[in-house]
C-alpha cells in the first residue's frame, strides 16, 4: 500500500514538491547542497566523480517535480499506457540529455564556472549504461525519448543488468572482452524501491483441482522464487514538462528462501542461494543475432516480464479495476520475441489467479499485445526447447500448448484438408528437438505484427510468415524505425543545430520534417561554407577525442569514411575491408598512382559476439590490415584505417557528426532496417549502400543523385541463391578481387604467416553466405563515384545539406506517431 496512514494536515504535505529556481544562483546553491549532503564533501576536497554525482543529483532535482506530476496526472486520467517490453535499453549517457530536456545547459555551465568547474569535464565522467547490444536496444531508448517528448503515457520495462555490454579491448589486434562495471562509481540516475519488490516463481509442477464452484481448474506449484526489485529511471520529454518512467528490474534472493536455509545452519548454502538469485540480472547476453537458448536467458526473460505484468496490474491500475477491460488501459509492445513469455503469463494470471475462463482470458490477452520483429535471419528466430520450458515454467508450457491447439483448429477450419499448412504453422517445432517458436506465438497473440522498414515488413509477410499473413492479412503492418533528433542531432551536433536553427527556427527539434525548409539553403554559398566549417569542426573534435581516448592520430583533410555497427557477416565489414586492401594492392602493384588516391580515412567501430569466431577473426584481420597500411610510407599518408575499440553510444555521438561517408553495405534482404544509416544522413554524411532495410527509404527521400547505390537487389539475391552461388567464380574472373584476396593470403598483413586469416578468406572463397564477392565490383565502382563527387567540394556539400534537409522523416517521433495510429490506437495526453 502507498501513502500516509492518516490524512496529512501540514500544508506542505499535500503540495507538489518545488523545483529549484532557474537561476545561476539557485543552481549553484542546489549543486553545493548536493555536494555537501549527498557526497559528504566540500567543493575544495571533491573529486571529479563527486562533482559529477552532485551535478547529476542537482539536475534530477529539477526533473523531480515534473516526474511526480506526470505520474499523478497519468494515474488520474486513466488513459491507455504503452508498456514497452524490452530486454535491452542502450541509453547512452544521461546527463547531457537531462540538461537539454530541462533547458539547464547555460545555467549549469555558468554555475559550474563560478565554482571553478568545467561542464564538459564533469560530463565526461559519466559511464554510459550499456544495457543493450546494438540497434534493437538503442531503438528502445529512442522510442521512450520520443514518447516522453510527445506526451504519450508510457512505461519502459526491462532488466537492470549489473554488467552491460562488455568493454572491448584489442590485444595484438584481437578482441578481448572486459566486464562493463557501469555501476562502480555510483548510479545517480536510478531510484531503487526494494520495498516494492515482487516475487517471481520458477520450476515445480502443475496440478488440477476443483474450486469452490465445483469447476476443475489448473494451478502451478512452483519450486523456487526470486524477488524483482524495481529501479526507476526518469525519461524526460524535451522541454515539455513530461517525465515518463523506465522501470528496470534487479533480481534478489527472497528472504524466506534465505532464512529457511540459514536457520538450518548452512550459511554457505544461504549465500549460494542469494548468488543464484542475483545471477538472473547479473549480465547482458552479448549475442546480437543468434539466440543461444541458455537457461539463464529464459530466466531473465520470464523474470522481467513477470515483474512488469505484476507491477502494472497491481500498482499502476487502480484497485478493483475490471480486467476484462485491460486493453483500454495498456498495450504491451513486444520488442522482438525476448518478452513473448508475457503472453502465457497474462493468460496464467487471468485464469489461475483471477478465475477467468480460457476464452475470456484469451480475448483479453490477445488485445493487450503487439509484436515487433527485428530480423529476417532464420537462425535469429528464438525457439525454446519444451524440455527447458517445461522444467522452468511448466504452467506456461501447458498454456502455450493450449493456445497452439486452439490456433491449429482455426487454421484447419480456414484451410480444410491442408494438413501440411497446419504443421508448418504450428508453434511447436519438432526438429531438431521439440521447441516453441516464439515468433509464431507472438504473431498469434499480437493484435498487430510489424517489421521495422518497408522492405523488411514486406519480406516478413512474404518470406518469414507467409502462412500467417494469408490467414490474417490485416494483422501485418510496417513502422519504419526512427532515431531521436534530441540526442543524435541537437546534442551530438551542437554547431549544426545552431546553423539549422539560425536558418529555420528551433521547432525542428520536435518536428523534424521541418528540415525540408533547409532545401533552398543547399545552393546558398554562405550556408554551404558554414556547413563545411561545421563538418571540419566536428572532425577536429573527433580527432582530439580519438587522440586522448585511443592514441589514434587522424590525419586532417581526409574523406572520413565510417562503418560502425555490430560485427556480423551479413553486414559485410569484410567487403569494406576488401575495398581497402584493393586500394592498397593497386598502389603497391602500380595500377594506381599514389597521387590519384583520394585522401581517405576509414573508421571502423564494431563489437563481435564473444562466441562468434568468424566475427572475431574479421576484427583481427581489420586491425592487422590497419597496422600495415598505416605504417606504409609508400601511401604518403593518403590512406588510413582507424579502429577505436569499444564503440558505444558515447563514441557514436562524436563519430557520426564528423563522417563524410556512411557505409550501409549489408546484403540486400538481410538488414531489417538499420538506424545508424539514419543518424549519418541527418548529420550530413552521404550514404554508400545497398537497396536494403531503411536504405531503400533514405534513397527514395534524398534522391539517387545524393546517394551511392550499389549491389544486387533483394530479388536478384534470391535469384542468384536459387541458381547456385559460387563465390570462387568471382575470384577467378575478377583480377582486382583476386589480387586483394591473394595479398591477404600472401601473409602481407600477418608477418608472413600465410594461414593466419584462412578462416576469413576461405569462407569468402568457398561459402560467402552473404555474397560479398558477388557485390565486390559494384561496390568498387560506387566508391569511384564517391571519389569523383568528393573531388567537387561544392557538389558534395550540396548533397550533404540535402541529406539533412530530406531525412526528417526518420525521427523516432514519426515512428511513434505511426505506432499510435497503426498499432496502439491511442493519442497523446493533452
Ligand atoms: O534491430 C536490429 C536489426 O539488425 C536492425 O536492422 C534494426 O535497425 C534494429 C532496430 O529495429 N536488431 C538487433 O539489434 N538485434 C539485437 O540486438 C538482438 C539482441 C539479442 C538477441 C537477438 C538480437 N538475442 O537473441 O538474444
Amino acid at each position: 500500500t502507498y501513502g500516509p496512514a492518516s490524512t496529512p494536515t501540514h500544508p506542505l504535505a499535500t503540495a507538489p514538491v518545488g523545483t529549484p529556481p532557474f537561476s545561476v544562483d539557485g543552481f549553484v546553491r542546489e549543486f553545493l547542497h548536493e555536494l555537501n549532503t549527498n557526497q559528504g564533501v566540500t567543493l575544495s576536497r571533491s573529486s571529479v566523480n563527486d562533482q559529477y554525482l552532485a551535478l547529476a543529483s542537482t539536475v534530477k532535482n529539477y526533473l523531480m517535480a515534473r516526474w511526480l506530476e506526470t505520474n499523478r496526472k497519468t494515474r488520474e486520467a486513466k488513459v491507455k499506457t504503452i508498456g514497452y517490453l524490452s530486454a535491452e535499453y542502450l541509453l547512452g549517457r544521461q546527463l547531457g540529455n537531462a540538461l537539454l530536456a530541462t533547458d539547464l545547459n547555460d545555467i549549469a555551465r555558468q554555475g559550474l564556472e563560478l565554482c571553478g568547474l568545467d561542464l564538459p569535464t564533469l560530463r565526461a565522467q559519466e559511464v554510459e549504461p550499456g544495457l543493450g547490444n546494438g540497434g534493437l536496444g538503442r531503438l528502445a531508448a529512442c522510442f521512450i525519448d520520443s514518447m516522453a517528448t510527445m506526451d504519450v503515457p508510457s512505461i519502459g520495462y526491462g532488466i537492470r543488468y549489473e554488467y552491460g555490454i562488455f568493454r572491448q579491448t584489442f590485444v595484438d589486434g584481437r578482441q578481448v572482452e572486459q566486464p562493463d562495471t557501469w555501476l562502480a562509481l555510483g548510479s545517480p540516475w536510478e531510484f531503487p524501491h526494494p520495498e516494492a519488490a515482487v516475487r517471481v516463481d520458477f520450476g515445480g509442477h502443475t496440478e488440477t483441482y476443483v474450486d469452490d464452484d465445483g469447476r476443475e481448474r489448473c494451478r502451478w506449484i512452483p519450486a523456487w522464487n526470486v524477488l524483482g526489485v524495481p529501479y526507476n529511471y526518469m525519461v524526460p520529454g524535451y522541454l515539455n514538462g513530461r517525465v515518463n518512467t523506465l522501470r528496470l528490474w534487479s533480481a534478489q534472493a527472497t528472504k524466506a528462501f534465505d532464512l529457511q536455509i540459514f536457520n538450518a545452519g548452512d550459511y554457505a548454502q544461504a549465500v549460494r542461494a542469494q548468488t543464484f538469485a542475483e545471477n538472473i540480472s547479473k549480465v547482458l547476453y552479448p549475442e546480437d543475432s543468434t539466440p543461444q537458448g541458455k537457461e539463464l536467458r529464459l530466466q531473465q526473460q520470464y523474470f522481467f516480464v513477470a515483474c512488469s505484468l505484476r507491477d502494472f496490474l497491481d500498482n499502476e491500475l487502480e484497485e478493483g479495476f475490471d480486467l476484462h477491460h485491460l486493453s483500454e488501459r495498456i498495450i504491451f509492445q513486444l520488442n522482438d520475441t525476448h518478452p513473448v513469455i508475457a503472453v502465457p503469463e497474462l493468460m496464467r494470471i487471468l485464469m489461475d489467479e483471477k478465475g477467468f475462463e480460457w476464452e475470456e482470458a484469451w480475448e483479453v490477452t490477445k488485445s493487450c499485445f503487439a509484436y515487433t520483429c527485428h530480423t529476417l535471419l532464420p537462425e535469429a528466430l528464438e525457439v525454446w526447447s519444451t524440455e527447458l520450458l517445461g522444467r522452468l515454467l511448466p504452467r506456461h508450457l501447458e498454456i502455450i500448448f493450449g493456445i497452439n491447439e486452439r490456433f491449429l483448429k482455426e487454421v484447419r477450419a480456414a484451410f480444410p484438408g491442408d494438413e501440411m499448412r497446419a504443421r508448418r504453422m504450428s508453434m511447436i517445432a519438432e526438429y531438431p528437438e521439440q521447441g516453441v517458436r516464439m515468433a509464431y506465438l507472438a504473431t498469434v497473440a499480437g493484435t498487430k505484427v510489424n517489421g521495422v522498414a518497408e522492405l523488411h515488413s514486406q519480406l516478413l509477410r512474404d518470406k518469414v510468415l507467409p502462412d500467417f499473413s494469408q490467414l490474417w492479412p490485416d494483422k501485418f503492418t510496417n513502422v519504419t524505425n526512427g532515431v531521436t533528433p534530441r540526442r543524435f542531432v541537437r546534442m551530438a551536433n551542437p554547431k549544426l543545430s545552431e546553423l539549422i536553427t539560425d536558418a529555420i527556427g528551433s521547432n525542428w527539434v520536435t518536428d523534424l520534417e521541418r528540415l525540408k525548409e533547409l532545401e533552398p539553403y543547399a545552393d546558398d554559398p554562405e550556408f554551404q561554407a558554414r556547413f563545411s566549417e561545421i563538418k571540419a569542426w566536428n572532425k577536429k573534435r573527433l580527432t582530439d577525442l580519438l587522440r586522448q581516448r585511443d592514441g589514434i592520430d587522424l590525419p586532417s583533410g581526409h574523406l572520413l569514411d565510417v562503418m560502425v555497427k555490430r560485427l556480423h557477416e551479413y553486414k559485410r565489414q569484410s567487403l569494406k575491408l576488401l575495398h581497402i586492401v584493393s586500394l592498397y594492392e593497386r598502389v603497391l602493384s602500380g595500377t594506381l598512382a599514389v597521387e590519384d588516391l583520394t585522401p581517405r580515412t576509414v573508421v571502423f567501430g564494431a563489437k563481435a559476439a564473444p562466441g562468434y569466431r568468424m566475427a572475431k577473426d574479421t576484427i583481427h584481420l581489420i586491425n592487422k590490415v590497419a597496422k600495415v597500411i598505416n605504417a606504409d610510407e609508400r601511401l604518403e599518408g593518403r590512406l588510413k584505417v582507424a579502429f577505436p575499440a569499444n564503440y558505444n553510444v558515447t563514441l557514436a555521438e562524436k563519430l557520426i557528426p564528423a563522417a563524410d561517408l556512411s557505409e550501409q553495405i549489408s546484403l540486400a534482404g538481410m538488414e531489417a532496417s538499420g538506424t545508424g544509416n539514419m543518424k549519418f544522413a541527418l548529420n550530413g554524411a552521404l550514404t554508400i549502400g545497398t537497396d536494403d532495410g531503411a536504405n531503400v527509404e533514405i534513397r527514395r527521400l534524398v534522391g539517387d543523385k545524393h546517394f551511392f547505390l550499389f549491389g544486387m537487389s533483394e530479388p536478384e539475391v534470391a535469384e542468384l541463391g536459387a541458381k547456385g552461388y559460387t563465390p570462387g567464380s568471382y575470384y577467378e574472373s575478377n583480377p582486382q578481387l583476386k589480387a586483394a584476396l591473394d595479398l591477404i593470403l600472401s601473409g602481407e598483413f600477418s608477418e608472413g604467416d600465410r594461414h593466419m586469416f584462412d578462416s576469413v578468406v576461405y569462407n569468402l572463397l568457398h561459402q560467402d553466405r552473404f555474397m560479398a564477392l558477388a557485390d565486390f565490383q559494384s561496390y568498387i565502382d560506387a566508391q569511384a563515384r564517391v571519389e569523383a563527387k568528393y573531388a567537387d567540394e561544392a557538389a558534395w556539400t550540396r548533397s550533404a545539406i540535402l541529406n539533412v534537409a530530406r531525412t526528417g522523416y526518420f525521427s523516432s517521433d514519426r515512428s511513434m506517431r505511426d505506432y499510435l495510429q497503426r498499432i496502439w490506437h491511442t493519442t497523446p495526453m493533452i
